[in-house]
């Protein structure tokens, strides 16, 4: 398939410019916005979700990564590698979400609850070469101790403690990041704690869970370093009737202790959307962390396709002024296509609902509706949709050096070819 030539590409965008222009959005703007924005790229789509603590061992916390797709990461040097095919496909500089499960021991089996940011100095090395900031996360779950189902709500202390610590452990792990690469870590704490069936206490694992959280946010970290986030989830699988980390429950801790609340878009019933919910936390909280995802029945993990759910996401970002204070990440695993495709898919979607959001007129909107011109509203808003955002967005990819349109796709089966099918 021919790609447009460059010219094609600039004399698209100089009409585009002008549409856009006569409705009084500037597309340069729009575009210096964009480049500032740093996508937190999530580490484990390139190997299932598997980590390197115990290669073969089975993912657990109701999490499943279908398909059998070669080429799948099989050390931090593989998943490396493969992250950086990735970042050179996306427009912008962008960041890396690094679950507890990547730490490089050197083939010691370092418990969960002894990690060391030492464990994680290649990842750092790596990130500052290539200007990545790296997000982190607790990995509770795939574990003997998470076994049946409970982690930082389980009933049995010492069970709750070890969780607890390795928390901890994280938390200073995320500060290390922060420290060593001059951006803090936004640390993000999900437990897939639930139960498949109908509890007949559903009070006391939230009254552990909150009891854990303050234990594991006792020690007070520089912001500047480390961010604490938590994710709520509505269930899982496994924890279809009840889970203790509910979005009653964090949205009320997350206030009460002036943490971060994150939104993941597959956690919640089938047809809620998450995007409605940005503006009103974004009244109580000063941050938010969003998990960029595609529900699909029950999985939450698709890969972020370019769903009017997205551009909502997007929206809502951009119209409250928020890029400032909503981190993205990314959040999905799909096993069933080439990984680099699926990680590439779903980070270009993502940025591209980001212009088409930087390039709305938002202050004639606001204004037609403070006039009560609905009819008005509503047909600039049906016109947004189909202006031409894309001629924009191919010439963001050539300003900033990354294939335009489909060709990235070229450079994917390229790297198929030379390295993920001999793995
Ligand atoms: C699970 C949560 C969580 C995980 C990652 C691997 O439902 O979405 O964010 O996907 O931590
Ligand atoms: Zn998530």
């Amino acid at each position: 398939m021919s790609t447009p030539s460059e010219n094609q590409v600039r004399q698209a965008y100089q009409l585009a410019q002008e549409r856009y222009a006569a409705m009084g959005v500037d597309t340069q703007k729009a575009l210096d916005t964009l480049q500032g924005v740093a996508i937190s790229l999530h580490c484990w789509q390139g190997d299932d979700v598997g980590g390197f603590e115990n290669p073969g061992g089975e993912l657990g916390g109701g999490l499943a990564a279908t398909g059998n797709y070669p080429g799948k990461a099989r050390s931090a040097d593989e998943l490396r590698r493969d992250l950086d095919v990735v970042y050179s496909l996306l427009p912008g500089s962008h960041r890396l979400n690094l679950h507890a499960i990547y730490a490089e021991t050197g083939g010691r089996r370092v418990e969960r609850n002894d990690l060391l940011p030492e464990h994680f100095a290649a990842w750092k090395d790596w990130a500052r070469a290539n200007g990545h900031g790296v997000d982190f996360n607790p990995t509770c779950f795939s574990h003997p101790k998470a076994a049946d189902g409970f982690t930082l709500s389980h009933r049995d202390p010492a069970i709750r403690q070890f969780w607890v610590d390795h928390c901890i452990a994280c938390r200073r792990i995320g500060a290390y990041f922060g420290s060593e690469l001059g951006t803090p870590a936004v640390t993000n704490i999900w437990v897939p704690d639930g139960y498949k069936d109908t509890p007949a206490d559903r009070t006391t694992p939230r009254r552990l869970l909150c009891e854990s959280l303050d234990a594991i946010l006792a020690e007070k970290i520089d912001p500047a370093l480390n961010l604490d986030a938590v994710e709520p989830k509505l269930f899982g699988i496994g924890s279809e009737s009840y889970v203790s980390g509910s979005m009653e429950f964090y949205t009320a801790y997350t206030i009460s202790r002036g943490i971060l609340l994150t939104l993941d878009a597959g956690h919640f019933h089938p047809t809620e959307t998450i995007a409605d919910k940005i503006s009103s936390l974004l009244l109580f909280l000063d941050q938010l962390l969003l998990h960029v995802s595609r529900g699909v029945r029950w999985d939450s993990d698709h890969v972020v396709t370019y769903t009017d759910d997205l551009q909502a996401i997007a929206q809502e970002i951009v119209r409250a002024s928020a890029l400032g204070r909503v981190h993205i990440g990314l959040d999905y695993f799909d096993a069933s296509i080439n990984r680099i495709a699926a990680w590439t898919i779903g980070a270009r979607n993502t940025l591209r609902a980001l212009l088409q959001a930087l390039l709305e007129p938002g202050d004639l909107l606001v204004q037609l509706e403070a006039d009560g011109d609905y009819s008005q509203r509503l047909a600039l808003m049906e016109e947004l949709k189909v202006m031409p955002a894309n001629a924009v967005w191919d010439y963001y990819c050539l300003q900033q050096g990354v294939p335009v349109g489909m060709a990235f796709m070229e450079r994917i089966k390229d790297y198929e070819q030379k390295e993920l099918i001999h793995r």
